[in-house]
């Protein structure tokens, strides 16, 4: 982590934890908002005028939270206002990296060599976890905020006229039931399965199985009559539920030892991964090499660095060599 804007030890997946041993996640420090004309957005302060080319995201592709942000700008038509740069796949001592591994590309505003130079950048004496999403400001050169929530929600209605107003991931009808389904999933299924695999004790790690597969259970059962988990249409919710069912047979189940069951054991939510995996744009959002190699290059778990070969999945596009998500 870093401590006084000077990175300090070797990289940590486990953000702080309570005295019986469950896995606590940080809370983000960057929360600027991005409006059409610049006034304070939710969250208090200005001078965040949506502009195209003005800001930058920078993205781990095994990351599930980035990856609904950049879902998020796929959906809403925002590739040529908001450019992107997916770091390396791996997280290493000084956490994640710039490089040329397939897929992941250079820094190309600094040329930086680690993520975390991106934070002392933006706060000179910054002290925390270096997480992505990076949303950045290029004329500023600070972090605008690092908080997938947040910047998911700015792609949607901060962009004004620059993003496409067809496809709406939080319309105000709706709000109330997204925001019911959000809280249902967070805790228990999207950090669910963190909590089970950086548990640090065996009860803490049964309390978050247990979690993440009532959750299963939860969306198997919605979606028995339903295509889209709020209303009739694709919103927030169902970002919020994809990037975690993808990552969940190849990387989950093997290394967070969430076993008691597959994605692909439950009908439902395993048509609803592919329904959602077909919408176009999405499938460049996911990249299997990058969350196996990701996630099993965490030497808290995975001493040896051995990548499992399967499992095979057949809800997901296959593979491509020359995918981008610019
Ligand atoms: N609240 C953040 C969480 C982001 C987050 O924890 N990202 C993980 C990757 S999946 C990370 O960068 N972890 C590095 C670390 O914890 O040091 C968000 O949703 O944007």
């Amino acid at each position: 982590m870093m401590i006084n804007g000077k990175w300090v030890g070797e990289f940590d997946p486990i953000q702080a934890r309570d005295e019986e041993g469950r896995f606590l996640r940080q809370d983000s420090r960057f929360r600027y908002w991005i409006t059409p004309d610049g006034r304070p957005g939710p969250s208090g302060e200005g001078g965040f005028k949506a502009e195209a080319g003005r800001y930058h995201l920078y993205v781990a592709l095994i990351c599930p939270w980035a990856c609904r942000t950049l879902m998020a700008r796929k959906l809403k038509k925002l590739e040529s206002v908001v450019s992107v740069t997916v770091v390396e796949p791996f997280l290493g001592e000084q956490c994640w990296a710039f490089g040329d591994y397939p897929g992941a590309q250079p820094d190309p505003l600094y040329g930086f060599q680690y993520v975390h130079q991106l934070y002392t950048r933006a706060m000179p004496d910054y002290t925390g976890q270096v997480t992505v999403p990076i949303l950045w400001d290029r004329q500023r050169h600070t972090i605008v905020n690092n908080e997938s929530a947040d910047i998911v929600r700015m792609f949607d209605s901060g962009f004004g006229e620059l993003a496409d107003p067809r496809i709406e991931l939080y319309p105000a009808p709706l709000h109330a039931e997204i925001d019911k389904v959000n809280q249902r999933l967070y805790e228990r299924f999207n950090n669910g399965v963190y909590r089970a695999g950086f548990a640090t004790s065996q009860a803490a790690h049964e309390e978050a199985v247990e979690e993440v597969f009532d959750s299963l259970a939860f969306l198997e059962s919605r979606l028995a009559s339903r295509h889209y988990l709020v209303g009739d249409q694709l919103t927030e919710a169902d970002i919020r539920a994809f990037v975690t069912l993808v990552r969940f047979d190849v990387a989950y189940h093997g290394l967070f030892k969430t076993n008691l069951a597959r994605v692909s054991d439950y009908p439902n939510v395993s048509a609803y991964v592919r329904r959602i995996a077909a919408i176009p744009g999405i499938a460049e959002t996911i990249d299997i090499d990058h969350i196996k190699q990701g996630y099993y290059s965490i030497r808290a778990l995975n001493p040896s660095g051995l990548v499992p070969k399967g499992p095979v999945v057949d809800f997901l596009p296959a593979p491509a060599d020359e995918r981008s998500v610019a």
